[in-house]
């Protein structure tokens, strides 16, 4: 039985960002609610929105945008290379081709629904099959030989049938090939109090113990999990057809963690939504507070956690007075809902402002070190794990 735990209120899709204010009440709102299986322990929203409003040609979210994550795919592909020293590798949700770009293009396929980034990564040699990964897709896989290694990044939780998903896996995985993917962690997310990792696009957060439940379903298990520190701490999941392989003791050590953390019991979840009912109110008062002694107030990284927050705790332009980011296809644009402008770096001098908001705060140090000039009077502002002004010293 499902338990609703959250309500985050109308919300748009996160990453349409908007050429131009639309007339009012013409942007897509959803009502963004959150709630607990109590038979799988799978956390996911109760209305998805439909795929193709979210992913499609005009996708502007790419993984290479960040130096952190252009490293850390990159020591992705050489360690999954040294561990598992797949033939065959094929990942979903290729995205700008971050990941996949590390491996032998002639051995290697990916699927992506977003035309934009399937053009991107066909035209540098990757054969990408622009489409969703669904059980219709497979039987075009499998022309191109079974996969030893089947990658996806923080994409297997933008997938709202996972029983189909993962069946889909199952279908085209070499024996004793692996199934390996990272998405943000529901531990990470209910000690942080980061519930702006709730959007359109996560139709699910996932536990370990939820993960290994739905899994099952589809004849898979796993068999070892790695803590990642990226997009606010996330798990790599290595899953495999049942009995194929070893189980590490990395597998019972995360569960034994969550079960501690209670992400088996309602009452956790509970207790998160009252958390973040006094997160909202906290942030709204310390800008409302900042704005009456007369500070400016931008914020920094257009993301679609930012996105959740500023369109849950009703935060506008009049508060903040536009948002920094480096993404071409996100800049001139406004943010979706609240319709703030986004500016590109190069194009505003962020050191006159007081305070900024980390809509990125996933990379909070690798902007710090690019905005020393701005933290010798500015102060960032953060709700995660905590609201709070973030002094120098922290
Ligand atoms: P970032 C994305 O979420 C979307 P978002 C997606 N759905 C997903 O699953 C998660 O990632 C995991 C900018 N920036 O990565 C670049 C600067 O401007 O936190 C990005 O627009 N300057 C696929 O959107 C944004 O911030 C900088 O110095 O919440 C970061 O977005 C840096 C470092 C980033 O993802």
């Amino acid at each position: 039985m499902k338990y609703r735990f959250l309500d985050l209120g109308m919300q748009p899709i996160a990453n349409n960002f908007l050429a131009d204010i639309p007339e009012k009440d013409c942007e897509f709102k959803f009502h963004l609610t959150v709630s607990y299986d109590d038979e799988t322990a799978l956390v996911s929203l109760d209305d998805f929105v439909p795929p193709e409003l979210m992913f499609n040609e005009n996708y502007v979210y790419h993984s290479s945008m960040s130096k952190t994550m252009r490293d850390h795919f990159l020591s992705a592909a050489n360690h999954l290379k040294s561990m598992l020293n797949p033939e065959r590798v094929l990942e979903i949700g290729s995205n700008d081709g971050v990941f996949i770009k590390n491996f032998d293009p002639a051995t290697t396929t990916a699927v992506e629904p977003c035309g934009n980034f399937a053009d991107l990564t066909n035209e540098i040699g990757y054969q990408t099959y622009c489409d969703f990964w669904t059980k219709d897709i497979v039987e075009k896989i499998v022309q191109t030989g079974k996969k030893d290694l089947i990658f996806s990044a923080n994409c297997i939780c933008h997938i709202q049938d996972l029983d189909d998903a993962f069946s889909a896996v199952e279908k085209v995985l070499s024996t004793g090939g692996a199934f390996v993917f990272e998405d943000p962690s529901l531990y990470r997310m209910i000690k942080r109090g980061s519930y702006d990792q709730l959007y359109d696009e996560h139709a699910h957060i996932f536990s370990v113990i939820a993960l290994s439940n739905v899994l099952g379903r589809s004849n898979m298990e796993i068999f070892r999990v790695e803590s990642l520190d990226v997009h606010g701490g996330s798990n790599r999941i290595f899953a495999c057809r049942i009995g194929e392989r070893p189980i590490d003791e990395s597998v019972n050590y995360h569960i034994s963690m969550e079960k501690e953390a209670g992400l088996d019991r309602l009452e956790t979840y509970v207790n998160f939504g009252k958390q973040i009912e006094t997160s909202k109110k906290q942030l709204t008062n310390l800008l409302k507070e900042l704005k009456r002694k007369g500070s400016k107030i931008i914020s920094y990284g257009a993301t679609s956690k930012s996105t959740t927050v500023f369109n849950y705790c009703g935060i506008n332009g009049s508060t903040i007075d536009y948002i920094v980011d480096t993404t071409p296809s996100k800049q001139n644009k406004f943010s979706p809902g609240v319709h703030i402008p986004v500016i590109a770096p190069e194009d505003t001098t962020i050191a006159d402002a007081d305070y900024a908001f980390l809509g990125a705060w996933n990379f909070e140090s690798e902007i710090s070190e690019k905005e020393s000039e701005f933290l010798k009077r500015g102060r960032f502002i953060t709700h995660v794990p905590f609201v709070r002004i973030i002094e120098p010293e922290e």
